[in-house]
């Protein structure tokens, strides 16, 4: 039977009240209830919701105004609150000892544990060093810093203070980074000495010191000694960050903050080649990520919550940090990589934290499937109830294996649609209620009033069994509000598509059960190891190396990592295909302009890309060569020189 017909049920031992807390969501029908009530009466539903997850310094008055149709999306307005306030403070006065965060250290005997009460402290001291050097509700400041818990505080103290974080991968070069600062202007750069992953040494401030040589904007720069490494600091712009903390008080007022406020922006990749900032306000966004955590990973107080992404990423950000914080709970914060020092380590690491519920990435999943079962035996991850993938559609295989080798079959798995756009998940199961698929993310989660619609007539397909493109009809909480300095760049990317819809760049279909099965892009975003780059991004990068006339990425089915980046380049007229270190030399600079994880796993020198007359690439046929399917390209007759399409099949199957 196809996977699209079997359903999985909700494991038993989750209903059972001896082995398991009771979840929040019990049954479908209960599911079903609670979702038509976030539909049909949102106001009352979410000023509920709001009101039992968050602390308000001033109660909101109206619950939602705007929408999709104007891009005046807010959430909780007249209300005021501070994010650090919710994440930290609430909790230290509650439980001062409870463990907020459990530092998982690159090598395995580092770990260290952080309680609220501590955190309490390092985020204020943290923060007034922010205020003494000038920052203010509003300032943008950068955060470039590797997996350790003073990355956290960062976030924190920017909250507490009405800082706008923007938080930049680790794994970005030093022009990827300079770009993004100075986009959004940051004032500081928060980062550190070196990052460690894997046994391997990063030089987190020599990239930084790279990326500012070209940022007016930044007047400081602190550094967190991670290893403690000589690194070269600039009188009267870098500090150290022990230094400057231990000047500044235990305990700092939070700045009062509307909802509406910004908390962060983050950059991600679209269908142009500039990255954009993804704005997120602070009520809506903070309650996104708390529902999501409390219903969707089914979190109890006592669980320990494990999400294995960088909070350099959008599930970083709402399940490492804000999420679990938010509801007082135990994150941890691993700084390391599955295979290190050897491919037990996320087994190790779920048995020595006695882990309750586990995120990662499908990419993840398939790299450790891979290497045999013997890795994920004899481990005791017994504390296991719930497992989250999220990312990338996550394959059948690779499902049934966390779900039979890793759950054992008593652990629900959630398979979590989201974006960094959305803030927190959008469509997927609740442990307790809904029956599974495997690769299929099953339903809405409260409030998302989901739609697929006709990619060409922009009409909704009403009813099973259709697919089309993934739309929602409605704001929800943490709904992105704009794309830093550029609404209408929101707008178009969004809201204008198809109007009345948020439009998420995803195809989708909807099963005869009535099931969600989220395809991949429809524009051209790919989707490496779960990173989200756009082609565009990638042959920016590439056009810039001297050689280069011209080039045309694509997006290639890959076992390991669902899509791997292949490009075809078009050299200068003089220059030779035969030089050796060419095809080299392109990937570095893909590395030098975006970072390592962007390297194209394939270089194809070609003479010529397929065009229309009026010169437009078609990137479908590149696309079908790649994949094999040479024999259906479609219509070729409107290419400006079809014989071009024989060539580039001979130079890849012989590559
Ligand atoms: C959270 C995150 C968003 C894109 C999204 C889609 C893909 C994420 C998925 C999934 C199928 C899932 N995606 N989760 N596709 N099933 N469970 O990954 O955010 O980096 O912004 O990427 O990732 O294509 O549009 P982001």
């Amino acid at each position: 039977m196809s996977e699209e017909h079997t359903l999985f049920p909700v494991p038993a031992r989750l209903l059972d009240p001896s082995q398991c807390p009771e979840p929040y969501v019990k049954s479908l029908e209960e599911y079903q209830e609670l979702y038509r009530q976030s539909i049909e009466n949102p106001d009352e539903f979410f000023g509920k919701l709001a009101t039992d997850l968050l602390s308000w310094s001033k109660p909101f008055h109206t619950v939602q105004h705007g929408g999709l149709e104007h891009g005046d999306t807010a959430w909780f307005l007249d209300g005021q609150l501070n994010a650090s306030y919710n994440c930290v403070d609430r909790h230290a006065l509650a439980t001062p000892d409870k463990i907020a965060i459990i530092y998982e250290a690159d090598e395995p005997n580092q770990s260290e544990n952080i309680t609220y009460g501590e955190l309490l402290r390092k985020v204020c001291q943290l923060a007034g060093v922010l205020r003494a050097r000038g920052i203010r509700k509003g300032d943008t400041v950068a955060i470039y810093m590797p997996m350790i818990p003073e990355a956290i505080v960062a976030f924190l103290a920017c909250a507490r203070i009405g800082a706008v974080h923007s938080v930049i991968f680790a794994g970005f070069s030093a022009e990827a980074l300079r770009d993004r600062v100075q986009d959004a202007a940051c004032r500081v750069v928060l980062t550190a000495d070196q990052g460690k992953r894997g046994g391997k040494s990063i030089e987190t401030k020599r990239i930084v010191d790279d990326a500012v040589k070209s940022c007016p904007s930044v007047e400081t720069i602190i550094v967190c000694q991670r290893t403690g490494a000589d690194v070269p600091m600039t009188p009267g712009r870098d500090f150290w960050w022990n230094e400057e903390t231990s000047k500044c008080m235990n305990y700092l007022t939070p700045e009062p903050m509307n909802s509406e406020d910004p908390l962060f922006l983050l950059y991600t990749s679209g269908s142009t080649g500039t990255p954009k900032g993804v704005l997120h306000t602070t009520a809506g966004y903070l309650l996104g990520a708390s529902a999501t955590v409390k219903y969707v990973f089914d979190y109890h107080p006592g669980d320990i919550f494990a999400c294995m992404a960088d909070v350099g990423w959008i599930t970083g950000h709402s399940y490492i940090v804000y999420g679990p914080l938010v509801l007082g709970g135990t994150t941890v914060l691993f700084e390391s990589i599955p295979t290190y020092p050897n491919a037990s380590r996320y087994w190790e690491l779920v048995a020595k934290h006695k882990v309750t519920q586990f995120y990662t990435a499908p990419t993840a999943i398939r790299a450790l499937r891979r290497l045999g079962d013997e890795w994920v035996e004899g481990h005791d991850l017994s504390s296991l109830r719930v497992l989250g993938s999220v990312g990338e559609p996550i394959n059948p295989e690779a499902w049934h294996w966390y779900n039979d080798k890793v759950g054992k079959g008593r652990c629900a798995i959630v398979d979590t649609y989201w974006q960094t756009e959305t803030g927190s998940h959008i469509i997927t199961p609740l442990p307790g209620a809904i029956a599974t698929k495997a690769g299929s993310a099953t339903v809405p989660f409260f409030g998302i009033d989901v739609a697929i619609l006709d990619p060409v007539t922009g009409k909704e397909l009403v009813g099973n069994d259709v697919t089309g493109v993934l739309a929602v009809k409605k704001a929800w909480p943490s709904i992105a509000r704009t794309v830093y300095g550029n609404h209408q760049r929101y707008l178009e990317t969004y809201l204008k598509p198809y109007p009345g819809y948020y439009f998420t760049g995803d195809g989708a279909s909807r099963d005869k059960d009535g099931y969600i099965w989220v395809r991949g892009r429809v524009d051209d975003v790919i989707n490496v190891s779960g990173h989200r780059l756009s082609t565009a991004e990638i042959e920016s990068a590439l056009i810039m190396h001297h050689s280069v006339a011209e080039t045309a990425v694509i997006g290639a089915a890959d076992d390991v990592t669902g899509q791997c980046i292949h490009a075809f380049v078009c050299l200068k007229p003089g220059v030779s295909k035969h030089s050796n270190d060419l095809s080299k030399e392109l990937i570095l600079q893909v590395r030098k302009v975006i970072g390592p994880f962007a390297s194209p796993k394939k270089i194809y020198l070609v003479e010529d890309l397929p065009k229309t007359r009026s010169g437009k690439l078609m990137r479908r046929i590149l696309r079908k060569i790649i994949a094999g399917e040479s024999d259906s390209l479609g219509d070729i007759s409107t290419l400006a020189d079809p014989s071009i399409v024989a060539i580039l099949i001979k130079h890849v199957e012989n590559s």
